[in-house]
């Protein structure tokens, strides 16, 4: 079971390394992991189970946060309109995105960093992933909203990028041009 000890921290250099593809189909240990960093964001989300092991609440999850270099992450939310988003991908790709950005009112978090960060986070308003699903099966999504901000998030951690490379240094509430606000 993955803890918050598992959680590698802002400064860790798996943080900031181009994470390598995962070869196809998922290998049973490549599997093990990803089952194992969904089950991590439902523990997460389980206020008694979270409470029990001292887990930080999280909706996503990326494989080089727990040190493993490989393009693989988990995401499980609720969006707005109370529709589950609930993906466990390998290699995914953004194939095409809106000229409209997003940001949500709040800012982002990220389980590997342990302070607030304020400040907007522009990402594109709609995203179209391509991937593979935990059997090696291709998988296309159409995300808007919280889901599409949740993916863009993940797949910056395959990239090494963090959230607050994002943030208007001077000016970390500076509205992104052609970006829409989102309440969380
Ligand atoms: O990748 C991570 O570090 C997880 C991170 C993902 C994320 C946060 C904010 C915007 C997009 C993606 C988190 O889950 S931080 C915690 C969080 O945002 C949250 C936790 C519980 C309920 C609702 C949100
Ligand atoms: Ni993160």
């Amino acid at each position: 079971m993955i803890t918050m000890e598992d959680i590698v921290r802002d400064g860790h250099p798996a943080l900031r390394q181009v994470a390598k593809e995962i070869t196809l189909p998922p290998s049973e240990e490549d599997k093990k992991i990803l089952k194992s960093m969904m089950q991590y964001i439902k523990n997460s989300q389980d206020t008694e189970t979270a409470q029990k092991y001292g887990l930080r609440p999280g909706i996503g999850l990326a494989a080089p946060q727990i040190n493993i270099p490989k393009r693989m992450f988990a995401v499980h939310l609720e969006d707005d309109a109370d529709q589950l988003h609930s993906y466990a991908l390998v290699n995914p790709k953004i194939v095409s995105h809106s000229v409209e950005k997003a940001y949500l009112t709040s800012g982002e978090g990220c389980l590997s960093v342990d302070r607030n960060i304020p400040g907007y986070v522009p990402r594109y308003s709609r995203v179209t992933i391509k991937a593979f699903d935990i059997d090696g099966k291709p998988v296309k999504l159409r995300l808007k909203g919280l889901a599409a901000i949740a993916v863009q998030h993940e797949i910056d951690h395959l990239n090494g990028v963090m959230f607050y490379d994002y943030i208007n240094q001077k000016d970390p509430y500076f509205e992104p041009p052609n970006a829409v606000p989102l309440d969380r």
